[in-house]
């Protein structure tokens, strides 16, 4: 009933630029290693695996305003946006594994193109709604939402690397869950664009089942979008997911975490899945990294239908 035909691309971004930490690159490798072809396989999915993919170096990178590698991080989207889109055609479901989040300029993009209704649930901490300009770090991973929304636009003067995207999304169809860390500017346009967002407070007054009830009520009131589930494992509290380049307390349980990934799996509606943010490099000790490998493999397992009967 779930998903009839249990066919999938894995996509591997080991992209980094989106901010300034080395190891979040190694994410992908890491989660290879700890065996999720194998697990997503032992769910009874096809898995197509072609590789890492490559995304080169520009010569030449200098910042545009606020924002740093821009050239890196807009190339190396249209690589990830080429892959998803050709795996969502070839009508299999598309799991791109990161990498930091502003990989998801590309994931969405490319399922929008194939989906134009296709709604987007994103699970973090951190909004990612900054635009070039409102950023305080510079770092794209915060601001990859902004791209898709059509905020970001390049200045007058201004080299437009990012004018490819297109505002591809509408601002009804994104809900984010677990915000717990919002810059200034991110409230505002949350509020003024009555984008639907539940917040860990949200979480702690109607627990997550109802969280994600009302989250998906409103992202897909008929039932009849697609879903593409954006995940970034600092959404989950660091006890559990601790090696991640901006972690925050207060965030969602193991459970909480894989609950939500089995209730959206639930819908039958799920036709991606990204899962970034994991940096083997951090983390005070080898467990704190196989913990959060492991939590990344989980979501993915919950997302594919494991424990749905
Ligand atoms: N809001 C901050 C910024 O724009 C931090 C957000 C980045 N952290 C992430 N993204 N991991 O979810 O720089
Ligand atoms: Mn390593
Ligand atoms: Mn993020
Ligand atoms: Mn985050």
């Amino acid at each position: 009933k779930f998903y009839p035909k249990k066919e999938l691309t894995l996509i591997s971004a080991p992209f980094s630029g989106g901010q300034g930490r080395d190891g979040v690159d190694e994410g992908p490798r890491h989660l290879l290693e700890m065996g999720l072809v194998n697990e997503i396989e032992e769910l009874g999915w096809k898995t197509h695996f072609d590789g890492h993919l490559d995304f080169p170096i520009p010569a030449e990178d200098a910042d545009i305003g606020k924002m740093k590698r821009p050239r890196y991080v807009s190339n190396s989207n249209k690589i990830v946006y080429e892959a998803v889109s050709k795996a969502v055609k070839n009508d299999t479901f598309p799991l791109t594994i990161g990498g930091d989040h502003s990989i998801a300029i590309g994931t969405v993009a490319g399922v929008q193109s194939v989906y134009p209704n296709a709604g987007v649930l994103w699970i973090d901490a951190h909004a990612d709604i900054n635009t070039p300009e409102s950023t305080d770090s510079g770092n794209l991973h915060g601001c990859p939402v902004s791209f898709l929304v059509g905020l970001a636009k390049a200045q007058p003067g201004q080299e437009d690397v990012f004018g490819w995207v297109n505002d591809c999304l509408s601002f009804d169809r994104l809900a984010y869950i677990a915000l717990r860390d919002l810059d200034v500017f991110e409230k505002k346009i949350i509020k003024e664009k009555n984008i639907i967002a539940y917040t860990m407070h949200h979480v702690d007054k109607y627990g997550i089942a109802k969280v994600v009830e009302m989250a998906l009520n409103r992202l897909d009131p008929d039932g009849d979008r697609p879903i593409h589930l954006s995940f970034d494992v600092d959404a989950i509290d660091p006890i559990y997911a601790p090696s991640t380049g901006t972690p925050v307390r207060g965030g969602l349980t193991w459970r909480e975490a894989s609950y939500l990934c089995e209730a959206v799996a639930e819908t039958g509606n799920l036709v991606a899945m990204d899962i970034v943010e994991c940096n083997p490099h951090l983390g005070e000790t080898e467990i704190a990294v196989k913990d959060t490998i492991a939590v990344g493999i989980t979501l993915a397992k919950c997302a594919l239908g494991d424990v749905l009967l």
